[in-house]
């Protein structure tokens, strides 16, 4: 049965007014990487990165899903094999699109983690430093997202998908953090045929067998309604 692996960044989620990350206008454009998402930078202020969430948790709740989503969700539920949604975003706003299949590797602004024994709960809307953990009730509660530095989640799963995907699909990601940069070599490496869809080439963008340029609304729409027999395929890199 073919599998599509399809990983995506926060482009996916810019026409839904949540900024991406190394765009002048955006998040680390307002704050240093170092001190809102790494552990050093939560050990050292923890006010600073609990309300940086708390800012990004709210946002979040405020956005819609946008026509990328969506298709992505229409993918999954109409393709006559497996979708796998490997999303770098912690928003959830495939999730909200319609998408089942979502496997959040870096984390999700919706959950809490406890850093002393690792249970994992619904965040509130507003967390604070040293709120307590509903199981071990230590006041170790944090944002259950991977910062740099830390091991992004479910990654034996991921690279099974990888091994396995007859298509990897890269949306809205610049390529510059690993290890998920580095998915494409991987998917390369066990036959799947790769495609980058993005507003430019990103820094992995060579690797990938095709690249289709705009903005994810319309390439993502198209491509999916391409996968589905809904529209005759242009051809690779004619677009
Ligand atoms: C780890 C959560 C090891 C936080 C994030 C070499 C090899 C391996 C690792 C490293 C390495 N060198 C350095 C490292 C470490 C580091 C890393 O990669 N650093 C980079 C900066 C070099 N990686 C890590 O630390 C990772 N962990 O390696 O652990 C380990 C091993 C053993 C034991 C323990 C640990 C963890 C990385 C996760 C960090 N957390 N997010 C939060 O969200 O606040 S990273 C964050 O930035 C995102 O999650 C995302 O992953 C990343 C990149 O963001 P993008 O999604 O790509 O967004 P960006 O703005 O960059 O680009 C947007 C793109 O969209 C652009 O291309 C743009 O053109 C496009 N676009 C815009 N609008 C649209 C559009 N496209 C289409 N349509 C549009 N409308």
């Amino acid at each position: 049965m073919s599998k599509i692996v399809i990983l995506t960044g926060a482009g996916i989620s810019a026409e839904s007014g949540i900024e991406t990350f190394r765009a002048e206008d955006g998040l680390w454009a307002q704050h240093r990487v170092e001190d809102v998402a790494t552990p050093e930078g939560f050990a050292r202020n923890p006010e600073l990165v609990v309300s940086f969430y708390n800012a990004r948790r709210k946002q979040a709740a405020e956005v819609s899903p946008n026509a990328a989503h969506k298709a992505l969700a229409r993918l999954e539920q109409l393709y006559a094999g497996q979708v796998i949604v490997v999303t770098q975003n912690v928003d959830d706003l495939h999730e909200k699109g319609g998408s089942q299949n979502v496997m959040h590797m870096h984390g999700a602004l919706k959950s809490a983690l406890c850093a002393a024994c690792d249970h994992r709960w619904p965040a509130p809307m507003v967390m604070a430093p040293g709120d307590i953990c509903p199981k071990c009730s230590a006041p170790a509660a944090r944002p259950d997202i991977v910062w740099f530095g830390e091991m992004p989640y479910e990654m034996d799963a991921i690279f099974d998908h990888l091994a396995e995907a007859d298509i990897f699909a890269a949306i809205g990601t610049s390529g510059n953090v690993y290890p998920a940069a580095g998915f494409v070599a991987e998917a390369r490496s066990n036959g799947a045929h790769t495609i980058e869809l993005n507003l430019e080439r990103s820094a992995v963008g060579n690797q990938f067998a095709e690249h289709r340029t705009g903005p994810a609304t319309r390439t993502v729409t198209d491509w999916v309604d391409e996968l589905l027999g809904a529209k005759t395929p242009t051809r690779p890199g004619f677009r």
